[in-house]
């Protein structure tokens, strides 16, 4: 039976580990009969992040430091075949930036978790427009703590509300070219960008009591709302931010 990415290629950036929400979704595509493209930061993650290529068939996997401009060239290199899809799935801030008050946050620390966190999704999207052609889907994760104040989200929701408006911005620049941006939103998952976090376990059990569907957020349903942005289903959606949080966001209280 046909699949809905057959045929597509898909560049997926921010698989550290088997948790990472880039996995599952590379896993998703890669179950949907797409070409799968993985990268990872630094050397120290290359032979995990091999492994798990191998695991779900991944055709390519290679070094791309997202501050790295030289690094950021190897996409066009290495993708010289073309490309549909792309998921950037890529966050950083200090960790002090995360645990004391916003308020004190320094411009060094604000400045490498916009850059990291935001404007990389600019920097891989000029980097992967001219190997869409066709058009193509470029995807990228947020979180609420861009819209709502979260306790100690900080200096990464500032960051996620730069991204979030990128998404717009590239959307409407890119939408000519048949390029589709988007964000998904997810609710809280264990991930290791998550477990550092101070209380992550009771932040996990209140959205569980308060979100309407009642539990948390599985990275298997972020990676089939991913598989579906990337695919000819998605083709009427961009510049959007959707919400994969069991309803979480639309609650007051
Ligand atoms: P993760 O730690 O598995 O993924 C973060 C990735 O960012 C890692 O692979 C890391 O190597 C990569 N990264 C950091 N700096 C980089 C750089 N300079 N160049 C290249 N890669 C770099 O955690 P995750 O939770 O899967 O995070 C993925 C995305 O999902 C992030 O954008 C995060 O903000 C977002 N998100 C996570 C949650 C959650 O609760 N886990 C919720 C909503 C959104
Ligand atoms: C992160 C901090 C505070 C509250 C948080 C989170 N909540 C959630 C997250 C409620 C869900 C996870 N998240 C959405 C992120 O984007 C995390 C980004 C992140 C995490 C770390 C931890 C380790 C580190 N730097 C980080 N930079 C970004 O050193």
């Amino acid at each position: 039976m046909a699949k809905l990415l057959d045929g597509k290629t898909a560049l997926i950036l921010g698989v550290a580990n088997k948790w990472s929400l880039a996995y599952a979704i590379a896993a998703a595509y890669s179950r949907e009969g797409a070409k799968v493209v993985l990268t990872f930061q630094g050397e120290r993650l290359k032979q995990t992040v091999e492994e798990l290529g191998q695991e779900i068939g991944a055709s390519k996997v290679f070094q791309c430091d997202v501050t790295q401009p030289a690094e950021l060239e190897r996409i066009s290199a290495e993708l010289s075949g073309g490309l549909d899809a792309v998921v950037h799935a890529i966050a950083f801030a200090n960790r002090e930036d995360l645990s004391r008050p916003f308020v004190e946050t320094s411009r060094d620390g604000y400045l490498l978790a916009q850059e990291v966190s935001s404007y990389s999704l600019l920097a891989v999207a000029r980097a992967t427009a001219p190997l869409m052609p066709q058009g193509g889907s470029l995807l990228t994760l947020t979180y609420l703590g861009s819209q709502r104040v979260v306790p100690n989200y900080n200096v990464m929701g500032v960051a996620k509300a730069a991204l979030e408006a990128t998404v717009r911005y590239l959307a409407s620049d890119l939408g000519p070219k048949n390029i589709r941006v988007n964000a998904i939103s997810a609710g809280p998952v264990k991930t290791a960008s998550a477990r550092a976090i101070k209380d992550f376990s009771s932040i996990l059990d209140v959205v569980a009591q308060h979100a309407p569907l009642r539990r948390n957020t599985d990275p298997a349903e972020v990676a089939d709302t991913a598989v579906f942005l990337a695919s000819d289903l998605g083709r009427g959606v961009t510049g959007n931010t959707i919400f994969v949080d069991a309803g979480f966001h639309i609650m007051g209280l």
